[in-house]
């Protein structure tokens, strides 16, 4: 049977040998889940950064710039780490370069991969069936904050192995943890969430409707997968 583990922090990445698996990155608020919101709604490709001047420079490549630094629009930036930004029929068919605070991080730490895709609530049973299909074994890679871990990206990752259940074998205790965490706040995540540290941080901004919206399942059937350095659709 093929395996799934999950990595709770980008900061773990060491313990993990990423060279055969195909890596789920997932950030729930907000990165992925602009990520998966705008190749839904006909994004060509988006090119994931860390750093923002390497961002910032593929402007002059006639990329759109995106993302944030603690969840405000960077200066200088078209567009900033909201999915409801990424809906608009002018971006149809655009190149876009995105860097954020963990999740666009998380995706260059997983360099190296047999293959990177891109894992959200609004595409979870497209991810679920991607990997059910697929060859490789999975680790989930959750982006967090700054290298402590969340309970959105755990709770995504718990979902996953949940529903793998009869097809991926947990691998070690991480995939167990989330999976026991996701069946208890299942039917509650919104409520389940309120607490915790980066709903906090995003109410601050107050942007409850990015939550709500990132807390929805399966409203897309798109995966994005890593190729040559760019997101594309698989
Ligand atoms: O850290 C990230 O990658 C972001 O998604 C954080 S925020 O939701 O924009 O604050």
């Amino acid at each position: 049977m093929k395996t799934i583990d999950v990595c709770l922090s980008p900061d773990l990445m060491h313990l993990y040998n990423v060279r055969d698996k195909t890596v789920v990155v997932v950030d729930i608020l907000r990165a992925t889940s602009c990520m998966t919101t705008a190749f839904a709604h006909g994004i060509e490709s988006i090119t994931p950064f860390a750093k923002l001047e390497e961002c910032l420079a593929m402007k002059a490549h006639g990329y759109f710039t995106a993302g944030e630094r603690d969840g405000k629009k960077v200066d200088g930036f078209d567009f900033g780490n909201s999915p409801f930004e990424y809906m608009h029929e002018s971006l149809k068919g655009k190149n876009i370069a995105f860097t954020t605070t963990n999740g666009t991080q998380a995706m260059v730490k997983a360099d190296g991969a047999r293959e990177i895709i891109v894992g959200s609530f609004l595409n979870l049973s497209s991810v679920e069936a991607y990997l059910r299909n697929g060859a490789n074994n999975v680790l989930v890679i959750c982006a967090g904050w700054k290298g402590k871990v969340n309970l959105e990206d755990t709770l995504f990752a718990g979902a996953l192995v949940e529903l793998l259940k009869d097809h991926i074998e947990p691998d070690c205790d991480a995939p167990l943890a989330a999976q026991h965490l996701y069946n208890l706040a299942k039917n509650k995540l919104f409520d389940f969430l309120k607490d915790s540290s980066h709903v906090k941080r995003l109410n601050r901004l107050n942007i409850q409707k990015d939550i709500e919206y990132c807390l929805t399942t399966n409203l897309y059937s798109v995966v994005p997968v890593l190729h040559n350095g760019k997101l594309v659709i698989a």
